[in-house]
């Protein structure tokens, strides 16, 4: 049984023994994590995600700064360091947030996508708990943004901030389909490059776009900040960072206090909910098709027309 003392005294080492037995799914890191969310609910949690290479790691490099300088500690999970579109990103994170790395007040966890098959989302929830249950106030999750899959990842966080740059054209129409949904910060990175003016007034145009859409109104956009960063150049002035700490504050306060709160409380739960149920239920339909020798034994059977799908499905079902 793990014993939770030291995870709650803010034990790093403890903490990443905990995490790793959480990736292998050993049933004590689940008994643990079960003890420690009475203590949990306390971090506020920042999703940072958006095209690769649009400078997230910059901006989590800065905003750890920002916060440290207020005085709050500051939890990270870095997700899909293994990314196609990053291939080997995850020294690149760790380097850029490598003059954190001494500091005790700063925890960086990397979860790499590969081998969760979906269950991401889930992993993500677990490690943030565990962050929360230390006692780090805050809570940033960075995530590229490409799939379905980050999406999910950024319904952990309490805010989410999409990250875009100048110039990216056609590319901010991929944004549209997904990302742009979750948005509650949108921040123009590398402001120091030309256009930036032009993709504010392109992000401003689709939110306006959005807005009509949800609601079938011509109502302005009143939900969503923009915000121009130089991440590059952390917290000095005129980076944009303390602009964007403040969006993410005025997003807390309209949405985490008062009336809508509790509603945003539930559909968290929900959707932490119907991703562990989801994640659980593949794990079990994984082990009931292993014992039957895998599916591509199953798929035989298909082929040659001596079963149908229908039925080995149900079979599997009901093994379960
Ligand atoms: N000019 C300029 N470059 C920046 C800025 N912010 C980040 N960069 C650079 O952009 C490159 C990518 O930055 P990262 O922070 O690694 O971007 P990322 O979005 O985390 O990248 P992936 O995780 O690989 O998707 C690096 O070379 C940064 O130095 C900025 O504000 N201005
Ligand atoms: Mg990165």
């Amino acid at each position: 049984m793990t014993d939770i003392a030291p995870i709650l005294a803010g034990d790093v080492r403890a903490a990443a023994r905990l995490m790793r037995d959480l990736d292998d799914r050993r049933p004590d890191a689940l008994a643990a994590l079960k003890a420690l969310f009475p203590h949990t609910g306390r971090a506020y949690i920042v999703g940072i995600t958006g095209n690769p290479g649009a400078g997230k790691s910059t901006v989590v490099d800065a905003l750890i700064a920002h916060y440290r300088a207020a005085g709050d500690r500051v939890g990270v999970v870095a997700v899909d360091p293994t990314s196609p579109f990053s291939g080997g990103a995850i020294l690149g994170d760790r380097i850029r947030m490598q003059r954190h790395a001494l500091d005790p007040g700063v925890f960086i966890r990397s979860l790499a996508t590969r081998g969760y098959l979906g269950g991401l989302s889930r992993s993500t929830f677990d490690v943030a708990s565990v962050l929360d249950a230390m006692g780090y106030q805050r809570v940033l999750i960075e995530t590229v943004g490409v799939g379905q899959d980050e999406v999910d990842v950024m319904r952990a966080a309490h805010t989410t901030v999409v990250v875009t740059v100048p110039g990216l054209g056609d590319d901010i129409q991929a944004l549209k389909a997904g990302l742009l949904e979750v948005a509650d910060v949108l921040v123009v990175n590398k402001a120091d490059r030309e256009g930036a003016d032009r993709a504010e007034r392109d992000l401003m145009q689709m939110l306006d776009l959005r807005t009509g859409e949800r609601d079938g109104s011509n109502a302005a956009r009143s939900d969503v900040t923009i915000v121009r960063t130089i991440a590059t150049r952390g917290t000095a002035e005129g980076s944009g960072i303390t602009d964007l700490a403040a969006a993410i504050e005025a997003h807390r306060a309209r949405a985490w206090t008062g009336e809508g709160a509790t509603a945003r409380a539930k559909a968290r739960a929900v959707a932490q909910l119907t991703e562990l149920v989801r994640a659980l239920l593949a794990d079990r339909a994984a082990r009931a098709l292993a014992a039957r020798g895998g599916l591509a034994e199953i798929a035989g059977d298909i082929v040659a027309r001596r079963r149908d799908p229908w039925s080995i499905a149900e079979e599997l079902l009901a093994s379960m």
